[in-house]
């Protein structure tokens, strides 16, 4: 059984193959992204063991989905093909060189179909670590209900709970309670990790202390504020508080998906059993070198790579 355990939607991602209006852009690179699949291929690539579960059509594009993350080293083996809905897509157009905008092609996709019916609970039993993100409960509404028995799952059996607020907008805009539902997860997780604008939307500030007060009070042991490229805050609910500088990196090619692999270092770290502070190191390092190639997952780092990034870096921002 995997140590770390993500559950998810996986889409084909079609990377324009050079800059410009997508209406002018003949070519596109295939790929595929998904915020929690990341995570389970940067934590492989780190070392550990992960699986990924959920629900993609029964299509070719499902196919190559499952055989990709397959063959980054995570286990498959929980994901269920779809008959009837087919797998979702998204695009990505390279609108200047800083600037990415992304197009979703997932509305009725199989991963949406997902129910809780779908969820192997005995193999989610064996995780240490279940990692889950604010993007499922706004795919549908047995989405909503996978995410919730799901957290409560972890609760319930005493497994770290990780979440990862990752807003989209785009897909909250029909749901009332937005807020609310992201809310009452982040308060059952063990490890909250919104980046300060995500914060701010949930909590209405952005103080470092009054954020990190207001989860820990409502029984979350350890919360991570991504200021992005200046700084991540942490505290953990036995006192230890602190700042981790983002590491300078000589060029920001695609900033999709850093934060999935700050997730992917950070929760390695505590897998491994590393303090907080260390662990956002690792998850601060790992965003920094994601950042620098192009897709979701080029630029996760092996063991070896992720050693040897300090030699390599310009300086730390502080
Ligand atoms: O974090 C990267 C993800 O945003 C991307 O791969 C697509 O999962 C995705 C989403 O729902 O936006």
């Amino acid at each position: 059984f995997p140590e770390l355990v993500t559950i998810g939607e996986t889409m084909v991602v079609l990377e324009a193959a050079e800059e410009g209006r997508l209406r002018y852009v003949p070519r596109f690179n295939k790929k595929q992204g998904g915020a929690e699949s990341n995570v389970a291929i940067g934590v492989a690539r780190l070392g550990h063991t992960s699986g990924w579960i959920s629900k993609v059509g029964d299509d070719e594009l499902g196919k190559y989905i499952v055989s990709s993350i397959r063959g980054e080293g995570v286990d498959t083996s929980r994901v269920l093909y779809n008959q009837d809905y087919p797998t979702g897509l998204y695009i990505k157009e390279r609108v200047t060189p800083e600037k990415t905008q992304v197009y979703y092609y997932r509305s009725n996709s199989a991963a949406s179909q997902l129910t809780k019916e779908d969820i192997d609970w005995n193999y989610l039993k064996e995780a240490k670590i279940i990692h889950i993100s604010g993007i499922t409960p706004f795919l549908s509404e047995s989405c909503l209900e996978v995410t919730q028995a799901v957290a409560d799952f972890a609760k319930k059996n005493n497994i770290f709970l990780s979440f990862d607020p990752n807003l989209r907008f785009k897909l909250m805009a029909n749901v009332e309670n937005a807020k609310e539902i992201l809310l009452q997860l982040a308060k059952q997780a063990d490890l909250f990790m919104p980046g300060i604008d995500e914060a701010e939307y949930l909590v209405g500030t952005r103080d470092y202390e009054e954020i990190a007060e207001y989860f820990l009070s409502a029984g979350v042991s350890k919360i991570v504020i991504k200021n992005g490229e200046k700084e991540t805050f942490y505290a953990s609910k036995n006192g230890v508080a602190g700042t981790v500088p983002s590491f300078k990196v000589e060029r920001v090619v695609d900033p999709v998906g850093a934060g999935d692999g700050f997730a992917a270092g950070l929760l390695t770290g505590l897998l491994e059993d590393k303090s907080l502070q260390e662990s956002v190191e690792i998850g601060a390092k790992v965003g920094a070198m994601v950042v620098t190639a192009r897709g979701d997952i080029e630029g996760l780092p092996e063991r070896s790579e992720l050693e040897n990034f300090h030699n390599k870096i310009l300086d730390v921002l502080r």
